[in-house]
């Protein structure tokens, strides 16, 4: 099944080349977007076909609604398929796909603006009998009544933004004193960062886990779910480390969040492959916002239950009905995924972007690496820092971080730095390979001291690769990058 002739990639990086593979796979041609900078990108590279688009800023390129459908009816594309972040979850952008007699990958802008408000898929949840944490049944409008609401639910309380996310405009509140300037300053950010000055309060839930559950649904009513992911590992709202399943998973745990996120997507009108997420703390699950795209973290769910998200979603857009049933979905095994991000771990996770001098990616049993990175590529500033999302599977837990340690431990990037440093101090990290984590797992500094010991490891490996470079010794450079692999010192 082909599904359509032609789709159109609105993204760059590794999630371009991620959907480009799937309609490789099904014999579907793809058209590239790029921005000036990018030009010499492999996303370009790997499309059929690609069109500049504008400048680097992503308001001139990727962001750019208008020139996008333009190309995409120029090159005879008929459907976009928006990948993550830039216009993946704008109702404007869905909606002129649609206006242009073109298909969105994705739900329809109407469950896309609904779901954005966090008060009214808050309100609609809550009265189809899903779990919410307690709060302003609407947008704040007084002080008096925050104080009541907040007095009533107890303190702390969090000050959050209707269109938010990401974090964005939340203030945690830990008496009443702190409650109206948390609640002025929530509004002025909201107002500024997403033209809707609405805020909510709720109860705060301290050290909560953040667990997710991957949906798919054809539009007919037939929803099914992919099973849940554990993203509690996070810095500053960036997941930094994702798993299938929760290791704090039980059966009846999962059956009742399952069937809470299949409510949920019933009750949004919901088609297409989209995310319900929740926070967890005691036992107890709250429904927190639904994410109506495809997730960096997708692939994890694709490891343990052998399905391509994408393929899915292709096949939904185009109009054909789900050919699964829940009964036909298992989990096997586990899978963990590391975001390597070109950011410096020792100076506050600084985005560090520059060339990739020297590259080799893991392989063997159980790896999975999507890269949108090669030898010699320079990666731009304009862009989000990820480079790879490297993943591993294993038949258990214990498996998958074994395997992950040892593909981590092949992993070579020189030239920036990046978080492979850190993954390799939370696969060893007591509390992380006893599940303990929690969104807070970060700032614990559990993690610090051996993160440190790594850095200077490696650090002293990479001084000889450089040395070696310097001095042109072509030889001796590569020497030293097979010596920075193999991770021996051989001098
Ligand atoms: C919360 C919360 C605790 N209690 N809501 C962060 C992003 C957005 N998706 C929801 N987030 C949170 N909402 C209540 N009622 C904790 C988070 C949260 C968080 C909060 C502060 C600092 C870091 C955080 C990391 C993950 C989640």
């Amino acid at each position: 099944m082909k599904y359509f002739d032609k789709i159109l990639i609105a993204n760059r990086g590794e999630i371009a080349i991620r959907i480009m593979r799937a309609c490789r796979e099904l014999g579907i041609e793809t058209v590239a977007i790029y921005s000036e900078p990018d030009r010499n990108a492999l996303h370009v590279r790997y499309a059929d076909e690609a069109f500049c688009v504008g400048e680097a800023h992503p308001s001139k390129s990727y962001l750019n609604k208008e020139r996008i459908c333009n190309v995409a009816k120029k090159s005879g594309a008929e459907a976009i398929h928006p990948g993550y972040g830039f216009l993946a979850e704008n109702a404007g952008f869905a909606k002129l796909v649609e206006e242009e007699g073109l298909t969105f990958i994705g739900p329809s802008w109407k469950t896309i603006e609904m779901l954005g408000s966090k008060i009214e898929s808050k309100r609609a949840m809550r009265e189809a009998g899903v779990p919410v944490l307690p709060g302003t049944p609407e947008g704040v409008t007084s002080i008096d009544e925050a104080r009541r609401v907040a007095a009533e639910i107890g303190y702390p309380v969090i000050v959050k933004a209707s269109a938010g996310g990401g974090g964005i405009g939340m203030h945690i509140v830990k008496n009443e004193d702190q409650l109206e300037e948390a609640i002025e300053k929530g509004k002025r950010i909201a107002e500024s960062a997403f033209g809707d000055p609405t805020i909510f309060v709720e109860k705060y839930l301290t050290k909560p886990r953040h667990l997710e559950i991957q949906i798919l649904a054809d539009g007919t009513g037939h929803t099914v779910h992919l099973y849940d992911r554990e993203c509690s590992i996070q810095r500053r709202h960036q997941k930094l480390l994702e798993e299938a399943p929760s290791p704090i998973m039980t059966p009846e745990l999962r059956e009742r969040m399952a069937e809470s996120a299949i409510t949920v997507a019933k009750t949004a009108n919901y088609k297409n492959a989209g995310t319900v997420e929740f926070l967890y703390s005691n036992g107890d699950y709250y429904f927190m916002e639904v994410n109506t795209r495809l997730q960096v973290e997708h692939t994890v769910t694709e490891f343990i239950t052998g399905i391509d998200v994408v393929k899915q979603q292709i096949a939904i857009a185009a109009g054909y009905d789900l050919a699964m049933d829940q009964e036909d979905i298992s989990i096997r095994g586990h899978a963990i995924e590391c975001r390597i991000n070109a950011e410096d771990p020792l100076n506050n996770f600084a985005a560090d972007p520059g060339k990739i001098v020297r590259y080799r990616s893991p392989g063997g049993p159980g790896i999975r690496v999507d890269s949108g990175v090669h030898m010699g590529y320079t990666i731009p500033a304009h862009y989000d820092s990820m480079i790879a999302k490297l993943c591993a599977w294993g038949m258990n837990r214990e498996e998958a971080i074994q395997r992950m340690r040892r593909a981590i431990y092949e992993y070579v990037i020189i030239g920036v730095k990046t978080t492979l440093p850190l993954h390799y101090a939370i696969m060893q990290n007591p509390y992380f390979i006893a599940g303990e984590t929690h969104t807070h797992f970060l700032q614990e500094g559990h993690i610090a001291a051996s993160l440190r010991r790594y850095l200077h490891e490696e650090e002293a490996r990479m001084q000889t690769l450089a040395t070696s470079l310097r001095q042109g010794k072509q030889v001796a450079a590569i020497t030293a990058a097979v010596d920075v692999y193999i991770r021996k010192n051989t001098r």
